[in-house]
């Protein structure tokens, strides 16, 4: 017999907030510990476009991960994440002005401060890769941090046809910013994309280049250690380190990438090493993945990173 005075909030019904979550779009208001906030931006992309849809995408992926109360229990670790303690909201997205790509990083910016100085963390939804630039470039009144990338791509490129802010360049527009202080990029192993010497100015710069297979030869826990040491950080998620048979929609696949559990026991590491000031899920693009496992599989790491953060707060 059904119990008609409980919601079930089941993940087919309802508004598909990120992971069920309240909204609150008016940034003013905000009162929370974890934001999440979309930047469906895609006109920086030099293949496939698409992850303009990347935001609504994790959110309805999210929705499986988005009931019950008190917290989510990962029988794994025999631990409860995200306690009621915590407060998420969704934040909606980013206005964007079609054509304008200034316009729409400069709206990303106004929106990363308003996040930052009401104190909550922002979680960021892409977008192509060339949405983090405005995002890190938007948090320079908390003090230095440490990027961790992950990434099949360098993404270390100055300029390609005159244009500085293209989705290959994310990675050398950050290590330009005064309160980077440090850089480790994971999963890199794609061509076509870099030059050998975007690669050398990356390792002149200080970053620490890790492939897939430089990770698997280390392991997890030899990895982290390799880390560049800091008492912040900042990652950002490219869709495209995930192996391509793990996350195929995306718009540049890469073979050879990480598996769920790679970048889970990853992130893991970084939440322990430091601070995590922020960070994004970029490069998810919909529709080239009909059974919409890209879109879970981004919204479960997401969910898992976010635990393992406010997990080390709780400490
Ligand atoms: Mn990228």
């Amino acid at each position: 017999m059904s119990n008609q005075n409980v919601s079930l909030n089941l993940p087919f019904t309802g508004i598909a907030s990120f992971s069920k979550w309240d909204i609150c779009t008016n940034l003013d208001q905000l009162d929370a510990d974890v934001a999440v906030i979309g930047v469906p931006f895609d006109q920086s992309t030099q293949y496939r476009s698409g992850t303009r849809f990347g935001p609504r995408g994790i959110r309805d992926g999210s929705t499986i991960y988005g009931f019950g109360i008190g917290g989510t229990y990962d029988p794994e670790r025999d631990v409860v994440f995200m306690g009621d303690q915590w407060k998420f909201v969704d934040c909606g997205d980013v206005d964007m002005i079609h054509g304008d790509q200034g316009q729409c990083h400069e709206n990303t910016r106004k929106v990363i401060r308003k996040i930052i100085s009401r104190g909550a963390l922002p979680v960021v939804l892409g977008g192509d890769h060339s949405v983090t630039i405005p995002v890190v470039e938007a948090m320079d009144d908390i003090g230095e941090f440490t990027v961790i990338q992950f990434d099949a791509h360098l993404d270390f490129v100055d300029v390609r046809g005159g244009n500085r802010y293209g989705h290959g360049s994310p990675m050398r527009r950050l290590s330009e910013c005064k309160h980077v202080n440090g850089m480790a990029q994971l999963g890199i192993r794609g061509i076509g994309s870099s030059k050998k010497s975007d690669f050398e100015e990356a390792r002149k710069y200080g970053s620490k280049i890790f492939s897939v297979r430089d990770v698997r030869r280390l392991g997890i826990k030899e990895t982290i250690n390799q880390l560049p040491k800091s008492k912040q950080y900042y990652v950002t998620i490219d869709c495209d380190a995930l192996d391509p048979s793990v996350a195929p929609g995306n718009g540049s696949p890469s073979p050879g990438g990480f598996d769920y559990y790679e970048m889970q026991e990853l992130l893991e590491g970084i939440a322990r090493l430091g601070k995590v000031v922020g960070f994004d899920f970029t490069e998810v693009a919909p529709m080239y993945d009909l059974s919409g496992v890209t879109n879970q599989t981004a919204a479960r790491l997401i969910l898992d990173f976010a635990g393992f953060i406010l997990k080390e707060r709780e400490k």
